[in-house]
């Protein structure tokens, strides 16, 4: 197979990209390119050139698989600068996505003509990349720098309405694309070529500018691409087009080298290895008609918002009309938010509405192919929804739970059926939130599990799939590295700082803040219920939240917690502070100065040292499952990968000595891991790791 072939259609030639799946930009697309864009040039029959591609999409970007190799000729950039030499006018037809280098080329192009529902973009800051063939420096030209630096630094995919209304797009095809790009290739005919590199780059607004890319840097906590790549753009603004290209170009090869882009790109091919399961390969799902959710409240609505947003009909049942009716009010108010927003039409509102069938009535749930239950965390409460599940719901529906950290075996023998029962753990809110834990019980079938992916997938979440603990991956790892904050609170670091050095370190939010965010109360019921099962050896951590919540500062919803909230902004609490050495005073400890940064390392190797004994007991399979969790769920820095690949990074004896230090302050219970040891002793990494050898080492 040619990646690139050329066809004629008249005096126009079509240079046709085919390289499945996503036409990346292989060294054989290059070549092909500049091949067909030669002979088309050459060709005196020839007066115009489309670029267009086979498959799903246009170009997706350079091949991200070849990254690391030594970059073989003809290098993009090369590419490009003789396609949009070329005498003869040359339009790209994009349909699909065309992203990165792919969008690089078709910048490169004289004009662009696009099917309506294409999306361009540049999401090289996802790989710790800045776009390296002309994407910062061409843009501009074509719309503006405030756009281009938004483009470039978010990585965000852009519709055709708003690429037209930007001046990146001519024309959207109607009907036909490739028709449609052959006819607007023929009115370009005999006119000079719009070259975009000679371009004038429209007058900016400064401050405003200046305003945006300090927006970009606070939110990139700790990313680098996003600020570089708004840096480069602003650089097209005093850099004459050949010395931008050549900086932009060296700044990018710098960056491939990087340990962000490493992490990053590891990311990448995680995320899409994470989904094939390999004990489920081969395994079909259920089909799936029809969801039923029990339990309308946050976690119920937002799984049923996010299920009708895929275009899947669901039940809700509710106890009571009150609770289903507050249900019903809070998903209608999300989506009219959204048609607010401009994210959807108002007929999209209306036709959502109608993929929902409210009601208090259990039996309905028996046409349903997928019971979600999300109704409160209590055994008891489980219990009977399962018993009565099991005799209500049709033979082969898939039974699930959204519990954060019950049994799923219990709960699945409760059902009389637990080969139907399985696990999705989801997080709020549950519409947003991209992670969904699957849990595959002892007795749960295959098929039932590989159900339970499909449908996260459909809803566009990232499903991983794990064996039965307490806590499953995610909470049982929180579970693990709070305690060592708490304990560090208690010998003399103070929340603020903890979570300073958090954030610092890229981590989404401080751990005590998101216990404000969360609600301190669940934390100190858990801490009564589960207080007859506390080991008496090991140190206990929860003074200081048991004092907090003693004056019923419950967190933000009470307008206090470990901080006070003034006007909503966090601020911190000298009540807070007396609570603290009061703690440490009565429990004998001399406080002393702990720095945040040698808290939040210590957090780091109890989350590795967590996982390392998850993966031995083989509760997941991959090192990788672990990073996907924490990357999606828990808010962990992509530009780390997770916890285990930064600990790969940083090196597992490091880790390991780190881990020891925890071990001599909290004592029992965090002893390091015997897996960790043993990939020290064997000089291994967690990135050397089969599917499964962990349990075997
Ligand atoms: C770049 O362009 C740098 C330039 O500025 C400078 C160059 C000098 N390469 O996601 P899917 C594979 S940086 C290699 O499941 P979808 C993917 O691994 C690049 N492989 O499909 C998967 O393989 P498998 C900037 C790639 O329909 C298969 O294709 N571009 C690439 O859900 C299907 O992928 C990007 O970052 C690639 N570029 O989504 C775009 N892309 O089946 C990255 C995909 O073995 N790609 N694969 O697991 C995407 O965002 C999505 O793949 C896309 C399709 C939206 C295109």
């Amino acid at each position: 197979m040619t990646a690139v072939r050329l066809e004629k259609q008249g005096d126009v030639a079509l240079a046709i990209v085919d390289n499945p799946p996503v036409n990346a930009l292989s060294q054989a697309v290059r070549q092909g390119i500049l091949d067909c864009i030669g002979a088309a040039t050459a060709d005196s029959a020839v007066k115009a050139i489309v670029l267009a591609c086979e498959g799903r999409s246009f170009i997706a970007g350079a091949d991200i698989k070849e990254f690391g190799k030594p970059p073989q000729p003809p290098f993009l950039p090369d590419v490009l600068g003789a396609l949009e030499a070329s005498g003869k006018p040359v339009v790209a037809a994009i349909h699909g996505t065309a992203l990165g280098g792919g969008f690089e080329v078709a910048l490169a192009c004289h004009a662009r003509v696009a099917d309506a529902r294409a999306k361009i973009g540049l999401p090289e800051v996802k790989l710790g990349l800045i776009p390296g063939a002309g994407g910062t420096q061409r843009l501009p030209r074509l719309a503006g720098v405030a756009f281009a630096i938004d483009v470039a630094s978010s990585g965000r995919m852009v519709g055709m309405k708003e690429a037209l209304a930007a001046g990146v797009i001519d024309k959207i095809a109607d009907g036909d694309l490739r028709a449609s790009a052959v006819e607007y290739a023929r009115t370009l005919v005999g006119k000079p070529p719009r070259r975009t590199r000679d371009l004038i780059i429209p007058q900016h607004d400064h401050a405003a500018v200046e305003a945006q890319i300090k927006e970009i840097r606070k939110k990139a906590r700790g990313a680098e691409a996003p600020v570089i790549a708004a840096q480069t753009v602003m650089d097209a603004t005093h850099k004459n087009f050949d010395q931008g290209l050549a900086d932009e170009r060296k700044t990018f090869m710098h960056l491939l080298g990087t340990d962000q882009s490493k992490a990053m790109r590891y990311v990448f091919f995680a995320e899409r290895e994470v989904l094939k399961t390999p004990h489920l390969e081969g395994v079909a799902p259920r089909p799936i008609s029809r969801v039923g959710v029990i339990g309308s409240g946050t976690m119920g609505a937002g799984i049923t918002i996010s299920l009708v947003n895929s275009g899947m009909p669901v039940t809700v049942v509710e106890m009571a009309q009150e609770a289903l009716d507050r249900g019903h009010a809070r998903m209608k108010s999300t989506w009219e938010r959204d048609a607010k927003l401009g994210r959807i039409s108002a007929a999209q509102v209306d036709q959502r509405l109608s993929l929902l069938t409210m009601t208090t009535d259990f039996n309905a749930l028996a046409d349903c192919d997928l019971v979600i239950e999300a109704v409160f965390e209590e055994m008891a409460i489980k219990k009977d929804i399962f018993t009565r599940l099991g005799k209500v719901a049709k033979p082969g529906a898939v039974l699930a739970s959204n519990t954060s950290y019950l049994d799923i075996n219990a709960i699945g023998a409760f059902s009389g059926r637990p080969a139907d029962v399985i696990g999705m753990h989801f997080f709020s809110p549950a519409n947003i939130m991209r992670l969904v834990e699957i849990i595959e019980g002892a007795k749960s079938a295959k098929d039932a599990v590989a159900t339970g992916v499909a449908v996260g997938k459909r809803m566009g979440k990232l499903p991983v799939v794990m064996g039965v603990c307490d806590g499953f991956v995610g909470n049982r790892i929180l579970a693990a590295w709070r305690p060592v904050a708490d304990m560090a609170v208690e010998d003399g670091a103070m929340p603020h700082e903890i979570d300073a050095a958090m954030e610092k370190w890229g981590m989404a939010m401080g751990g005590f803040a998101v216990g404000d965010l969360a609600g301190l109360d669940i934390g100190m019921r858990r801490r009564r219920e589960f207080a007859h099962l506390r080991d008496p050896e090991k140190r206990d951590s929860g003074a200081v939240a048991d004092a907090i919540c003693a004056l019923g500062r419950y967190g933000q919803k009470t307008g206090a917690g470990y901080y006070k909230y003034v006007d909503g902004k966090r601020e911190v609490d000298p009540i807070v502070t007396d609570i603290i050495n009061k703690v440490s005073a009565d429990k004998g400890i001399a406080r002393r100065p702990i720095a945040g940064e040698k808290v939040m390392e210590q957090i780091h190797a109890t989350m590795v040292n967590e996982a390392a004994h998850i993966l031995s007991e083989g509760i997941v399979s991959r090192p990788l499952d672990v990073d996907m969790v924490l990357l999606n769920g828990y808010g962990f820095p992509a530009w780390r990968g997770g916890p285990l690949h930064e600990a790969d990074r940083i090196g597992l004896d490091k880790v390991l000595a780190t881990m020891r230090e925890v071990h001599k302050s909290a004592g029992k219970g965090y002893e390091p891991a015997p897996l960790l040891e043993k990939m020290v002793a064997q000089g291994k990494k967690f990135a050397d790791l089969k599917p499964g050898d962990a349990q075997k080492m």
